[in-house]
């Protein structure tokens, strides 16, 4: 298992020798060319009792948002068509929830709505907060596959991600979806405040869970006016490119997800993002309530860059 000093020494070497050395191993373990395009939809936004320093969705921040209840099936049906039609094979469904117990009717609702789309041949990942093992395993027989939950940072920084939840709570999360049989998609965000060390602690915190996530999104902060990190300098590509690649090195065959934040990178930063390991990003005009690049923006870069859309994947966690 790797420790932090390790992870740090791979973090550290020169940049083009981490580089070279990230895509030696994504070429032996994925096509080369080939981008998995997923899209997100909000099904339920804002209001959440959760005090996550860096999300519009918080009822603790004042932010320009305005809550919306959870959508009902056939406006998700129009999503998730949308959402094929634009080249996605997954579909990501977020609600800005604390978390969902068994016995909750909430529950029930979101599994009306998977229910609802899973004929649609899209993978069906939700994003729901902190769950319980019934949760979980009643998410899987609905036709959920993947569960996303981000560690966000590593265990000495999340005291001052969130206060209302802790590490543990997370980890636990994660560990009762894979018990329930599905896809792990968890990793972090970067530009909260966070040292590289607590980026590394939060790698090292995913390599535990072996078998760790099949995907790894890496988001760049959205700073969001209203939150207490709407001011956070952006963070320099270069930190990013690097910790890309080390969890290539690390995770050889995870997806990893330049998600959150691609906006901001030029598509020169973003074609480095890929030669250091990633392999998946969103499509689609949202995030969950931030702009995401345009369709005009992912065309070039597609074309230039001669990327290929992957195929859905199986349903099955992976074994390392
Ligand atoms: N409530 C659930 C939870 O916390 O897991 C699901 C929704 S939450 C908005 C999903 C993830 O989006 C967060 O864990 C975080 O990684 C990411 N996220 C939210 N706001 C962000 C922002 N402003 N910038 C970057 N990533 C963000
Ligand atoms: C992930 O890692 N990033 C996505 C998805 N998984 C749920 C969310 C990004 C949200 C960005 C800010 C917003 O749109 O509110
Ligand atoms: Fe946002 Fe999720 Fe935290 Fe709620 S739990 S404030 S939706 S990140």
């Amino acid at each position: 298992m790797e420790t932090l000093e390790s992870l740090r020494t791979l973090y550290d070497q020169p940049f083009l020798s981490l580089l070279t050395r990230a895509r030696s191993v994504h070429v032996a373990h994925h096509p080369e060319s080939e981008i998995q395009r997923c899209e997100l939809v909000n099904i339920k936004g804002g209001g959440c009792p959760e005090d996550c320093r860096y999300c519009a969705q918080s009822a603790r921040h004042t932010t320009a948002l305005a809550p919306h209840k959870l959508l009902d099936a056939p406006s998700l049906l129009r999503a998730a068509e949308e959402a094929r039609a634009h080249g996605a094979t997954r579909l990501c469904l977020g609600a800005a929830w604390r978390g969902l117990k068994e016995g909750d009717g909430r529950l029930e609702e979101v599994c009306r709505l998977v229910e609802a789309i899973r004929g649609e041949g899209l993978e069906i990942c939700v994003t729901l907060g902190l769950l319980g093992p019934a949760a979980a395993r009643r998410l899987r027989e609905a036709g959920v596959t993947i569960y996303n939950h981000n560690l966000n940072s590593g265990p000495s920084f999340y005291g001052k991600v969130a206060t209302t939840h802790t590490f543990a709570d997370r980890l636990s999360t994660l560990r009762a979806a894979r018990e329930a049989g599905l896809r792990l998609c968890s990793g972090g965000i970067l530009g909260m405040g966070e040292s590289v060390d607590d980026r590394l602690e939060m790698l090292q915190a995913l390599l535990e869970l072996d078998p760790a996530p099949e995907s790894v999104p890496l988001n760049l902060l959205v700073p969001i006016p209203g939150t207490p990190l709407a001011s956070q300098p952006p963070v320099n590509p270069f930190d990013l490119i690097r910790l890309i690649s080390v969890t290539r090195v690390v995770l050889p065959r995870s997806r990893i997800r330049l998600a959150a934040g691609r906006r901001s990178l030029s598509l020169e930063a973003q074609a480095l993002c890929f030669l250091a390991g990633a392999n998946s990003l969103f499509i689609g005009e949202r995030l969950l309530t931030t702009p995401n690049a345009s369709f005009d923006a992912d065309r070039a870069l597609f074309e230039t860059l001669g990327i290929e859309p992957s195929a859905p994947e199986s349903c099955a966690p992976f074994r390392r």
